[in-house]
């Protein structure tokens, strides 16, 4: 029972009167509360023998606590209207949507409420914003779940989700789409089309996309979609509305110039005028939809990630999480996704490709791979495969393959290809669906013995990345190195991921970017908050500590059996190196196959057979941002930092808190614009990375991908090698920083932000001290290009400049002096 259930029943303990109490849960797994729910307990308690622990909400088939939901009720007052408009992230809905809210609430004298649903994914994810207005005031603390206006603003959702969910008998639907009336019966799905005749839908369509092209706007649809339903939900007189929303546009864009205001003027009027009633013919009522193909997937990703992703979760009865009943989650189902939110993917020009693999080094979602091939295989690929000589491989061919569809087009790939005549070129996502294909045969082909070392970055690209297509932005600086982790440990490493973006894009159900290799081994991921990560991911370390040292005991008994030779030499060898990760696989590998024929019913043996998974050095990782690393998690990595324990923590440095919205941080520079840090930070950036190098026996760098590739991977590689605990710090930009480059740029901006001095890179390595040499190695070249122009390459720094030009020049100036004294500080430990 809840608390407050105990209490009530404890206070009635041991009296004579016992009224009847019961108990039970409702928004269990966040979900609404809705009046119908209310209903239910209050019939509930008029049985006679009321169900006690009841929950409301959910579909319980398995302990069977649910109350069975009477009749659907409404109980919003009459005249309320509803509305749900179904957005894309970032494509200006949910702005419009606050824009419409405001317009009526200081306009008329209306109740009016907004709630703003936002799936996980950074880019391309989906929004929900529900709207309420009306005479009365508006008691529904829930989602829309009956409305009499739904607007869809993305064409490709049609098939992705049920859009009309809940829309009232002769309420209106707005379609944003490209659509002619003669096309749209063959672009609908037959659900959608059945629905819209049977509740006698007045159903629009809006051709926003095109509009906003033709008047400059590019994708931004907002004031086309907003005009449109003021149009059609008279809430308020549409001549009313639009005067309204012309008074919102040169408030909001009037600084912007005359040019700007006046596109959005057009597109308010046109938003008007280019409306389409559609006439719904009455052969949609009897539509049908040909059984859609569906491959063979596994359960989990038929059973729970389909319907989630449609939005659907909500109506999985609790059987369907029966396998899941630990908490655990299977991995690589991000790969089951397909979003196909790129507007331009990458295609491969053979010929100009140097082989070097640094677009897939630098890809934030692995959707971009080098394969080789053998000639039979190529001999029986698709025809949309094109490869070449494998450099320095007789009898294989190369191939970079990309995954269109799970590409976000950031650009990064084609931005770094160092070849002369470049050898990716963005291109139209729909011209390149046949390498789909491609992908799918690729992947699916045998594994091969990587032919370079994984320590360099062509080698470390041969590898299977661990972690895959994750919810992260277009783009996004702080992947890429974790991706490059996964690539060198990822099937021995355990990972303490601290809150932050770094656990919402591949934390957040129903699909996981996590994956395992062939053999299914994979990193092992756990989240448990924000500021304890540190301490939780010591736990882990100390758990398999114990472990493994009561293995080794099991260990060095079992060589003192002197069974044969081989046995006993596998044992001492496994004795000797069982730190080292080096060789770690093999000489388990060699010690569970001995075991497999030898253990019988021996205790001992068996003993350590059952524990084989920790026969494996394994790698130890903490994840986090600088919120977490800086701020909130500091005493506990300070701690763990502290207790010389063999433990690898890699900071993604966005110096913001990102997940949140970009709040500063004691990583935020002097000068940046951020939350908290409107007029810009005051104050220098902490230098973490000298904290830690104070005790001596920490190792501990400073990298940035985009600036040297090389170095990136040499402090990775030295980091989880150092039998100790390792700090590196890893330049990360953001979309909070606002490169005007654009995100497809976020590996070059790495480069400029070394170029300028305002980011450093080194190594620090407790152990050469050992060998008599410096312990610290400066990487960065001596600052080649202008810092200022560094500065006002991102708009945290161009917007103080253009907001506060006075204190802008006083920040500027002494955020370089800043970064010039950190430089000058590594010079000296460099002993330059
Ligand atoms: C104690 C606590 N405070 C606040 C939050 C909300 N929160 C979640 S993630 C986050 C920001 C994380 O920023 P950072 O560590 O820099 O990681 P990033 O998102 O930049 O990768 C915050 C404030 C929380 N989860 N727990
Ligand atoms: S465009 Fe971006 S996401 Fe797509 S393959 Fe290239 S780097 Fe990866
Ligand atoms: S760190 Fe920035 S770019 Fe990366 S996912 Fe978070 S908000 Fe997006």
């Amino acid at each position: 029972g809840e608390p407050l259930y105990l209490d009530v029943k404890s206070v009635f303990y041991g009296r004579e009167w016992q009224p009847l109490i019961v108990g039970g849960r409702c928004g269990v797994g966040g979900k609404d509360v809705l009046p119908g729910h209310i209903q239910a307990i209050y019939e509930n308690l008029q049985l006679v023998q009321p169900k006690d622990h009841f929950t409301v909400g959910i579909v319980d088939d398995v302990t069977y606590t649910s109350l069975p939901l009477g009749e659907d009720i409404d109980t919003t007052p009459a005249g309320t209207k509803a509305c749900k408009f179904w957005g894309l992230g970032a494509d200006g809905t949910v702005g419009a949507n606050k824009n419409a809210i405001k317009i009526i609430g200081d306009h008329t004298d209306m109740y009016a409420q907004a709630y703003f649903a936002y799936d996980s994914k950074k880019s391309g994810g989906l929004t929900i914003s529900h709207l309420r207005f009306g005479h009365q005031p508006i008691k529904s603390p829930y989602l829309i779940n009956k409305a009499d206006f739904i607007a869809c603003h993305n064409q490709s959702y049609v098939d992705k989700y049920n859009l009309l969910a809940g829309l009232k008998k002769g309420g209106s639907f707005l379609l944003n789409c490209s659509w002619s009336g003669a096309e749209l019966s063959g672009k609908l799905p037959a659900a959608l089309k059945r629905y819209l005749f049977e509740n006698e839908i007045n159903f629009y369509t809006l051709d926003a996309v095109g509009i906003a092209q033709q008047l400059g706007l590019g994708g931004r649809i907002n004031m086309i979609m907003q005009s449109a339903f003021f149009k059609i939900a008279g809430i308020i007189p549409v001549e009313e509305a639009v005067g309204y929303l012309k008074e919102a546009v040169v408030k909001t864009y009037g600084h912007k110039g005359e040019k700007v205001v006046n596109m959005n003027m057009a597109a308010i009027d046109k938003g008007v005028e280019a409306l389409v009633q559609v006439t719904v013919p009455a052969a949609w009522g009897e539509a049908r939809d040909e059984a859609a193909a569906t491959g063979e997937v596994p359960p989990y990703i038929r059973n729970i990630l389909i319907p989630m992703n449609r939005q659907e979760g909500d109506k999985l009865p609790v059987s369907a999480f029966l396998p899941l009943e630990d908490g655990t989650f299977p991995l690589g189902t991000s790969a089951y996704e397909k979003r196909g939110i790129a507007l331009n993917v990458p295609c491969w020009l053979a010929d100009a490709c140097m082989q070097c693999n640094k677009c897939a080094y630098v890809c934030p979602h692995a959707a971009i791979r080098p394969v080789l091939l053998t000639g039979e295989e190529l001999g029986r690929a698709p025809q949309a495969l094109a490869a070449k000589p494998a450099a320095g491989q007789k009898s294989l061919s190369f191939v970079i393959a990309v995954s269109p569809y799970d590409c976000t087009g950031c650009g990064n790939c084609a931005q770094v290809c160092p070849a002369k005549d470049k050898a990716l070129v963005m291109k139209p996502l729909n011209t390149q669906l046949a390498q789909s294909g491609v992908w799918e045969y690729v992947m699916n082909l045998a594994p091969k013995t990587n032919p370079l070392t994984p320590f360099s970055v062509k080698g470390s690209q041969f590898e299977q990345p661990l972690l895959e297509f994750s919810g992260a932005c277009a783009g996004c600086g702080e992947t890429p190195y974790m991706k490059l982790v996964t690539q060198l440990f990822g099937d021995r490493m355990m990972v303490a991921n601290a809150t932050g973006c770094t656990s919402v894009f591949v934390g957040s159900p129903p699909s996981v970017p996590y994956a395992q290799n062939h053999r299914g081994h994979g990193p092992a991921w756990g989240n448990s908050l924000f500021e304890d990560n540190a301490e939780y991911g010591l736990g882990m370390f100390l758990g398999v500590k114990q472990i493994r040292e009561k293995l080794a005991l099991a260990i060095t008994a079992a060589a003192a059996l002197n069974l044969d030779g081989e046995f006993t030499r596998a044992c001492e060898d496994w004795r000797a190196h069982r730190d080292a990760g080096e060789g770690t696989r093999a000489r388990a590998d060699k010690l569970v196959g001995l075991l497999e024929v030898r253990k019988g019913d021996n205790p001992l043996l068996n003993e350590i057979y059952q524990n084989r998974d920790f026969l494996i050095k394994r790698s130890h990782w903490l994840f986090g941002g600088d919120g977490w690393a800086y701020d909130i998690g500091f005493g506990g990595l300070d701690h763990v930092l502290a207790s010389g324990e063999d433990i690898n923590v890699l900071v993604l440095d966005t110096e913001v808190y990102s997940n949140t919205g970009g709040q500063s941080s004691k990583a935020t520079p002097t000068a940046a614009v951020a939350k908290f840090a409107a007029g810009g930070k005051r104050t220098k950036k902490k230098d973490l990375g000298l904290m830690a190098m104070s005790y001596g026996y920490i190792y501990v760098a400073q990298i940035a991908m985009g600036a040297d590739p090389n170095q990136t991977l040499k402090a990775i590689a030295e980091a989880e090698a150092y039998p100790g605990p390792s700090l590196i710090i890893a330049y990360a930009p953001c979309v909070s920083h606002g490169l005007k480059a654009g995100m497809g740029c976020s590996q070059w901006e790495e480069k400029r932000a070394v170029d300028s001095g305002y980011w450093t890179t080194y190594r620090y390595n407790p152990q050469l001290t050992e060998q008599g040499e410096n312990p610290f190695k400066l990487d960065s070249p001596a600052p080649s290009m202008n810092f200022r122009d560094f500065l006002l390459g991102e708009v945290r720094y161009a917007s103080l400049q253009k907001q506060f030009p006075e204190t802008a020049e006083e920040l500027f100036a002494k955020t370089e002096r800043d970064a010039r004294q950190r430089l000058e500080t590594y010079r000296r430990l460099a002993g330059k």
